[in-house]
């Protein structure tokens, strides 16, 4: 099979990718290594930034989402028993959207599937060769057999444990672990509260987030090597009622857990995102802490990023846009990573933190709850940034 860009990994990235370039003319074949419900069930992301959904909406993607999503326009702060809301709209003029990434991932599937290109499943890239020639090769496999798909250019889309960054040698890797993980949970029960909670507490955080009018999620920081048998469904419940606590008016309705895992929270980036002719994107060139809620809309950046350098490209051999693609995207990729980064250090209670440590992540928690322009800086990041130029 030869095709003009080889995309793998169907997540977000890679799906939304095939759709930008198939508007431009571009022929794509995206490889996905699991299977279609697999990937339909995935429970992981909630929060969309503005800029993403005008996107999804500029290229035909947001009819379902415009139907069903939630429209947030601030979020709450509990710590010491009280919360604090910080009105992210009238602070930094954007509001944000709760749907749920497997809502969109279904949406993007379908889009693709009605093209009639090629979307191949339990088709799991082997090896990415030739990313320093003018005609890489993706090796994978499909049906029990292996096979060649010839292409002018390899999109890495296959996530943090895809095949594709390691055959991008002499990268460099930053990376930073965190002391704590989140226990995640979709219960079948209408959200407590209107917007999300994320609440610093002695014991750790909890963040009370949603996905619709009748289904809530839920996260509680838990060590990194803790069993998932360790946490019933009774403890998470009483643990979420400890630690989302407050002097005043607010009662957690509980309901079935219908999903329940656990996720080490990381910061990675691999500089440059790219390899002769291959392009890393979303979470295979970067990762970060959820708190920020940023990865999937990092993610879409990168594809819009690489879908017009590409266009370019295509069009008329204008190479501009492909070799200034890793400086655009890692920009906001390090804004973005020391947001994500500067939140998850306020919100959490590092297991061997001096008292000194909590009292500095108070100090800060009171300011941005009382200072307009320290808000206003908060609000600025957690709605998203403008996409950069080039980006669409
Ligand atoms: P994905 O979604 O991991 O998709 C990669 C795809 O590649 C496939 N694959 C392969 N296919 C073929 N051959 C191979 N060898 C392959 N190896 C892998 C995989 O099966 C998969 O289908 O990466 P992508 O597209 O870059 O998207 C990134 C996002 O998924 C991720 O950043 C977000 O989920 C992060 N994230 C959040 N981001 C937000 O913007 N807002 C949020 O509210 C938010 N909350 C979260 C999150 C991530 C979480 N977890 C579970 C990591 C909450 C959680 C708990
Ligand atoms: C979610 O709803 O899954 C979610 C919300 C906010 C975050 C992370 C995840 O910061």
């Amino acid at each position: 099979m030869r095709t003009q860009v080889a995309i793998v990994g169907a997540g977000p990235a890679g799906l939304l990718l095939a759709h930008l370039l198939a508007l431009r003319g571009i022929d794509s074949v995206v490889l996905e290594r699991h299977t279609r419900a697999h990937i339909e069930a995935r429970i992981r992301a909630g929060v969309l930034e503005q800029g993403t959904v005008d996107l999804l909406t500029k290229v035909g993607l947001a009819d379902r989402l415009h139907a069903e999503r939630l429209i947030h326009h601030g979020l709450e702060l509990l710590f010491d028993g009280v919360g604090h809301r910080v009105p992210l709209t009238e602070l930094a003029g954007r509001e944000l959207t709760i749907y749920g990434q497997h809502e969109l991932v279904k949406d993007l599937v379908a889009a693709r599937l009605d093209t009639g290109r090629p979307l191949l499943f339990e088709a799991p890239a082997v090896a990415v060769e030739g990313v320093d020639t003018d005609s890489p090769v993706v090796r994978y496999v499909h049906n029990g057999r292996t096979e060649e798909l010839r292409c002018d250019v390899v999109a890495g889309c296959d996530g943090f444990h895809g095949v594709s960054r390691a055959a991008a040698s002499g990268l460099t890797v930053y990376e930073h672990e965190y002391p704590y993980a989140w226990l995640g949970v979709l219960a079948e029960v209408a959200p407590s509260s209107e917007e999300l909670i994320y609440a610093s507490h002695d014991r750790g955080f909890a963040l009370h987030s949603m996905r619709s009018p009748a289904v809530t999620r839920l996260y509680l920081q838990v060590r990194p090597d803790e069993p998932l048998s360790e946490w019933p469904d009774s403890r998470v419940w009483t643990e979420l009622r400890t630690r989302l606590d407050r002097t005043a008016g607010f009662e957690l309705a509980d309901g079935p857990i219908v999903d329940k895992a656990i996720t080490a929270l990381r910061s990675f980036v691999v500089e440059p995102m790219r390899r002769g002719r291959l392009f890393l994107t979303g979470d295979a060139a970067h990762i970060v802490p959820a708190t920020g809620a940023k990865g999937l809309n990092l993610a879409v950046v990168d594809v819009a990023v690489l879908a017009s350098a590409l266009g370019r490209w295509f069009a008329d051999g204008d190479p501009a846009g492909l070799e200034s693609y890793s400086d655009t995207c890692l920009s906001r990729v390090w804004r973005v990573q020391h947001f994500s980064w500067w939140m998850t250090s306020m919100l959490h209670r590092a297991p061997d933190a001096d008292p000194f440590t909590r009292r500095l992540r108070l100090a800060q928690l009171r300011y941005l709850t009382s200072s307009t322009a320290a808000a206003t800086s908060f609000a600025e990041n957690y709605v998203g940034l403008p996409f950069p130029e080039g980006a669409s």
